[in-house]
């Protein structure tokens, strides 16, 4: 018998700290991780059961779908819209938000998800995740409408991802603090680990597709370009460079270590101002990095304050430790 605090706990001691609190948060939460669970299922079986590479088809990002990546969808789908808990979801995976069937009761939030982050992963065997941000429903136990999604990222009342890597772990923000759980699997139950995550001041490690700095805007070409001239060069430092291509993975080495993660806009296809999504990726994490004591920015202005456009708008992404982000929003200033 496992004797840490599981995440069931954990949730429910933390309803009881909203005053007048209905459930609803909770059942919405569990049901969330109940899809994570089963989705660390399918990623870790992979090959034995004939779910690795891509389908024909492409998702709304002109992205080439991998069997994965929709299986992934349908868990997220299945696992929360029956309980009456939300009003919509919006998912990487579809063009449009996905309307609650008229079957099931209607509720107050709405989740937004990248259900598999770093799908490309997969076949070769590197962690990958899933990404999840709720809202409330301004229009609560009505159909929601794409514009009810639109909403800045500090007004998530949540925001959390599962990271399928070498152990499955759930790391979660509720608005005070991030907190990581570990999946028991004996006991089919995320146990806490990783109480109070906060991320280091400073860093000497990056993370940054160094194939596109071609591509970067000056501030980013002479950060980079300060860190690879280690001691010798302004900085007085060495530093070192990580890149998995997991979103998911980069976040949670920099909750565990530090770091600087950034995916900035480039050139290589200027009509995209970045590559990262707003909704379902660069919000929930800039809420759960921020929680830790980190920073996130666009290099222009803080993520969380961004008023959106459109679901499946991308945006510059710069976060990790809050002194180097600094420098970096520095350099883009001057
Ligand atoms: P690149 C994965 O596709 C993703 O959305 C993020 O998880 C990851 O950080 C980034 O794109 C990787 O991009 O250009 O290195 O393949």
């Amino acid at each position: 018998m496992h004797t840490g605090t599981t995440l069931t706990q954990f949730i429910i001691e933390e309803q009881r700290r909203i005053p007048g609190a209905t459930g609803d948060f909770t059942g919405l939460l569990n049901d969330i991780v109940t899809a994570c669970k089963a989705i660390s299922n399918a990623v870790n079986k992979g090959a034995l059961v004939g779910i690795m590479g891509a389908l024909e088809s492409q998702n709304v990002q002109g992205e080439v779908q991998k069997k994965l990546d929709v299986i992934s969808n349908d868990i997220m789908i299945r696992s929360n819209e029956w309980a009456g808990h939300l009003a919509g979801m919006a998912s990487e995976e579809l063009d449009e938000p996905y309307a609650i069937p008229d079957k099931y009761p209607l509720g107050k939030y709405l989740l937004l998800f990248d259900p598999l982050d770093g799908s490309s992963n997969v076949d070769v065997n590197i962690s990958v995740g899933s990404i999840f941000s709720i809202l409330r429903a301004p229009r609560p136990n009505r159909p929601a409408v794409v514009e009810d999604f639109l909403q800045p990222g500090t007004q998530q009342v949540c925001a959390g991802y599962a990271l399928y890597g070498s152990s499955t772990m759930l790391v979660l923000t509720l608005g005070h603090g991030v907190n990581g759980f570990t999946l028991d699997r004996e006991v089919g139950e995320f146990i806490l680990t990783h109480p109070n995550m906060t991320i280091p001041a400073d860093t000497k490690e990056f993370a940054i597709n160094a194939s596109n700095r071609r591509f970067w805007e000056p501030p980013v070409q002479r950060y980079v370009e300060e860190c690879l001239a280690g001691k010798e060069g302004p900085r007085g430092k060495d530093f070192n460079m990580r890149w998995v291509a997991s979103m998911v993975a980069e976040v949670h080495r920099i909750l565990t270590r530090g770091g600087i993660f950034m995916y900035p806009r480039d050139t290589k296809d200027p009509s995209k101002p970045g590559k990262l999504r707003l909704m379902y990726e660069a919000n929930p994490m800039a809420m759960i990095v921020e929680q830790a004591g980190g920073a996130a920015s666009t290099g222009y202005e803080r993520i969380l304050d961004i008023q959106p456009e459109s679901l499946h708008q991308r945006v510059p992404v710069i976060l990790g430790s809050r002194n180097e982000v600094e420098v970096v929003v520095g350099y883009h200033q001057n």
